[in-house]
């Protein structure tokens, strides 16, 4: 085995895995996002010009995107799930369903690598350990359907809620569209991943970065693939008429304090949540609904449980029921075998009653006829 040192090294240089999924409504700015993030054109845009690509996406299936990026001197094996984007009107279920299927899917192979005798040196762990959520820049409230998607997903992976296309909104609309997001996540009881500390354990710097980023939530975020010279630096940035919105610049974006977090400060977090919490609860969900003495073996097939137990009720009832039939027959022909015999007897008395009465009649015949001799 190779010292600890050497390990370390090893994995520094091959690099940490993470997980990155966008989900959103269609336009939300989640492409942009992620090539903004990655510095690279990871993912492409939506054909919207060809007429034939129209009402394709619903049908494409999730495929994950790979990219290694550096953060901090710390290499990353980036790996980013785009979503088919939903709109307001058109029937979500079968994509909101593909998202989750998607997350459990990841659950499931690691599960059924775990119970394999020989692990499979190559296989590739796809948990997702952060779902970054796009609601878009309407000013408002929190939409049905992002209240009912985020709840739904927030059992299986750690959400975090982010506005898309923020700089479409004023700093004081921003502000109070912010509060009446999480006054909706709050009222909604929805458990999206909320920075969490402990006064209590954690060191003052931890509890005050925390309290921090957890007061920045949803993160306001902007993309742009475009770089602009800004005093001699490449910077990248929104051009308007009116000015310029810097994606990297906190006054004009959370971004870089999203991407900090999610690719530095809180990576790890976010992947010992994702492994000893959201996927061992799911593990236990899916080993108790299966539970029964053969489970994993030979699943497919044996019956479960419950089935079990009925059948052997039903099994026993059969019996039972057999059991009787033949006592009730038995019953019968011992009461046809009584009644012929009582029905011979009777006739037997009958004879002998004509048999006696026969022998009287003779009896007093032959006392009136015989002759008087003195
Ligand atoms: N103002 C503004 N526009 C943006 C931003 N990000 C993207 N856009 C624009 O919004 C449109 C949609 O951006 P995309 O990144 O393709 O959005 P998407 O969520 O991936 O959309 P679909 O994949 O079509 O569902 C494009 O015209 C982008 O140029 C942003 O931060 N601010
Ligand atoms: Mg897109």
């Amino acid at each position: 085995m190779p010292p600890n040192n050497t390990k370390r090294r090893r994995s520094k240089a091959k690099g940490v895995g993470f997980t990155i999924m966008v989900v959103g409504a269609s336009g939300t700015g989640r492409t942009t996002f992620v090539n903004t993030l990655c510095e690279s054109e990871v993912l492409p845009h939506k054909d919207c010009d060809n007429p034939e690509n129209a009402g394709l996406e619903a049908s494409i299936s999730i495929k994950p995107v790979n990219v290694d990026i550096e953060e901090d001197g710390m290499r990353i094996n980036l790996t980013i799930v785009d979503t088919p984007g939903f709109g307001d009107n058109v029937n979500n279920d079968l994509a909101f369903q593909e998202i989750v299927n998607y997350l459990e899917r990841q659950y499931d192979d690691i599960l059924a690598e775990q119970s394999r005798i020989k692990r499979n040196p190559r296989f590739r762990d796809n948990r997702v350990h952060c779902l970054l959520y796009f609601i878009p820049p309407t000013g408002h409230y929190l939409r049905e359907i992002d209240v009912s998607l985020m709840q739904k997903l927030s059992h299986r992976v750690n959400v975090i809620p982010v506005i898309g296309r923020s700089d479409s909104l004023t700093s004081s609309e921003l502000k109070a569209f912010k509060k009446r997001i999480m006054e909706d996540i709050v009222q909604f009881d929805i458990p999206v991943y909320n920075f969490p500390y402990d006064v209590e354990e954690d060191d003052e710097d931890t509890v005050e970065e925390n309290q921090e980023l957890r007061s920045l939530l949803p993160f306001a975020v902007m993309g742009s693939e475009e770089e602009i010279n800004i005093d001699g630096e490449y910077v990248r940035a929104r051009v308007y008429p009116w000015g310029v919105a810097i994606v990297d610049d906190p006054e004009h974006s959370d971004f870089s304090r999203l991407r900090g977090a999610i690719l530095g400060t809180h990576l790890q977090d976010l992947k010992s949540l994702t492994e000893d919490v959201l996927y061992e609860t799911y593990r236990t969900e899916k080993l108790s609904r299966n539970a029964g003495p053969y489970l994993e073996t030979r699943e497919s097939t044996m019956l479960p449980a419950e089935d079990l137990a009925n059948q052997s009720v039903r099994l026993k009832e059969e019996q039972l029921r057999k059991e009787e039939e033949k006592l009730r027959e038995i019953e019968l022909r011992v009461q046809r075998e009584i009644h012929e015999k009582r029905q011979q007897l009777l006739a037997k008395e009958e004879s002998l009653r004509n048999l006696e009465s026969r022998l009287a009649a003779q009896g007093s015949d032959s006392i009136i006829g015989s002759p008087t001799t003195f």
